[in-house]
């Protein structure tokens, strides 16, 4: 079957604040993000992925939308947005947005109307009077507070994330029509398809009491429900059908099941889904308590999501989550070699490629000293929680430096000129003083550089067949060396992984080389320290 675009295609996230600035205030801009298209035509991606660039009071850095039709003026106007969309188009490059709908902001429009006795607005949250004197029910947050925050009197409304994030009423078809209104809106104006913030947790089917849960007691009430598949259902034929794009899903806590009943061609809901199930693989419970990675249940789960799932989405990286190279490589001796490594895993398995930022030069962690240096309200929530469970400072603090969602926000490091050539004024979150050598420019100048590497990426699974459509075929997976096959027509494309530190032996794989992180061009049975090869068999 021929592959859609989004299937072919390399998708880029941009996390516009952290990526370029164009006039010094210290916060990236669509201007800066339209200097540096020339860069990323040349890395070769075809999609980019904007996280929100709309009206925010910036609560949670723009997920939480005061107007879905306006641009945030730190970001630039809707002209700079039109540019944006013009210049990307005459690259060949397509654009999708972050479509954040679970929940605006409470300085929104319709919000501050339902604040001020407007019925009909009131109907557009979830709002609901306490029980006895107590809160309407026992649920959880996903930011670690109360999900439950006066509206007036003895009402709540509902809020899963921020109390400045109230969810929306997805029973009230009058909000089903200002979201089509809205999404009509910028496909009209070109986008190509939208990213969909926690897209599975819309329709709360009702508003019980939860079974008590370490995290998000009450989830079971909430998550990937049939009020949620109906509405993507109809958004599909209402909206998405009418236009050349597509749709990702943001969807928390799904297994195989649920991620199948989300995004199977056949269903017509979403045309993928962001699983997270890889992402847990280093933690106990909740994200906020890391425990040591150990590769093999990363590998396991890719594995089997590999062999669950028709399509999936590639990702080690985004905003949410710690730097892959620091968290699953190695960010010091071996950080040029397990990035790539990274890298090379996330374009030979089945699916839709997406890097995050920064990730094409091996970006590291951030090198945050204290608390008071981090601006995420996640981690600062997150620490008032673990204050209340009497977890000392130095605990606290070890937990969140390495989990905190800001690890990945640090601004982008263009070159080694001041401020990393983010920004010519105070950049709004610190940059990682490793910026003297890790940057675009010294990584584009270097021989054995990261960038050169996901370039060759790219341009492989562009060209190879087996590698967009080839089944995906297990081999093993031990001793942490990881080897599987993709498969077409009866030819193969063998790729071989060393997950360590440790020098492995392997029996000597013949063939065509076709990516080698070490640049060999014969493989001799050597497996040196985070070394990946792809070799098409003959
Ligand atoms: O990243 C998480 C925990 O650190 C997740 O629980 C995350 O909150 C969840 O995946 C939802 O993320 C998305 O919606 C949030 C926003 O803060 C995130 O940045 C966004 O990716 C609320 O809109
Ligand atoms: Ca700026």
């Amino acid at each position: 079957m021929e592959l859609k675009w989004w299937e072919k295609g390399i998708v880029y996230q941009i996390y516009p604040r952290s990526f370029c600035d164009s006039n010094g205030d210290g916060v990236g801009d669509i201007p800066g993000i339209i200097s540096k298209l020339d860069y990323l035509k040349d890395l070769g991606i075809d999609i980019l992925w904007l996280t929100p660039v709309y009206a925010s009071p910036n609560d949670d850095n723009g997920y939480d939308i005061s107007d879905y039709k306006a641009i945030h003026p730190e970001f630039g106007s809707m002209a700079d947005m039109d540019r944006l969309i013009a210049e990307t188009k005459s690259r060949g490059i397509k654009i999708i947005m972050d479509l954040v709908i679970n929940h605006t902001s409470d300085e929104h429009e319709w919000f501050k109307r339902a604040k001020a006795g407007d019925m009909k607005y009131k109907n557009y949250y979830i709002i609901k009077k306490g029980k006895d004197g107590s809160l309407p029910n026992n649920w959880g947050n996903f930011f670690a507070e109360c999900p439950w925050e006066k509206f007036c009197d003895d009402e709540y409304f509902l809020h899963l994330f921020s109390k400045k994030q109230p969810d929306l009423n997805w029973h009230n078809p009058e909000v089903y029509e200002e979201i089509k209104d809205i999404l009509r809106f910028w496909l009209d104006k070109g986008i190509a398809g939208f990213r969909c913030d926690v897209i599975n947790v819309l329709c709360k089917e009702s508003l019980a009491d939860g079974k008590k849960q370490l995290v998000l007691t009450g989830r079971e009430h909430y998550l990937s429900k049939e009020g949620t598949h109906d509405i993507l259902r109809r958004l599909r034929s209402d909206v998405f059908d009418r236009y050349d794009c597509f749709t990702v899903g943001e969807t928390v806590f799904v297994n195989l099941k649920t991620a199948n009943d989300l995004c199977a061609p056949e269903r017509r809901e979403l045309d993928m889904v962001f699983a997270f199930e890889h992402m847990e693989c280093d933690q106990i419970a909740v994200k906020w308590f890391k425990t040591r990675f150990k590769p093999e249940k990363l590998m396991n789960t890719l594995f089997r999501w590999q062999q669950g799932l028709e399509w999936n989405t590639l990702y080690f990286e985004n905003h949410d989550q710690p730097r892959s190279v620091s968290r699953f490589g190695n960010d010091t001796k071996y950080r040029v070699e397990s990035a790539k490594m990274l890298g090379a895993v996330n374009f030979t398995l089945k699916g839709t490629p997406f890097i995050y930022e920064g990730q094409e030069i091996g970006m590291t962690n951030g090198d945050f000293a204290k608390l008071s240096e981090i601006k995420d309200i996640e981690s600062r929530n997150v620490d008032k929680m673990l204050k209340s469970m009497f977890i000392p400072k130095w605990l606290r603090w070890k937990l969140i430096r390495k989990t905190s969602r800001d690890n990945a926000r640090t601004p982008m490091q263009w070159s080694c000129s001041e401020n990393a050539g983010f920004t010519t004024g105070t950049p709004w979150l610190q940059i990682n003083k490793n910026y003297l050598t890790v940057n675009t420019e010294s990584d584009r100048r270097a021989a054995d550089g990261i960038y050169a590497f996901y370039r060759s990426l790219i341009r492989t699974r562009t060209k190879e067949r087996i590698l967009l459509e080839g089944d995906f075929v297990p081999v093993s997976a031990k001793n942490n060396l990881y080897i599987y096959k993709r498969v077409l027509n009866g030819n193969s494309i063998i790729c071989i992984c060393n997950f360590s530190k440790k020098v492995k032996k392997i029996k000597p794989v013949g063939g065509k080389v076709l990516l080698s992180n070490y640049g060999i061009s014969v493989q001799d049975g050597v497996m040196k320290p985070y070394e990946f090869i792809a070799v098409k068999e003959e």
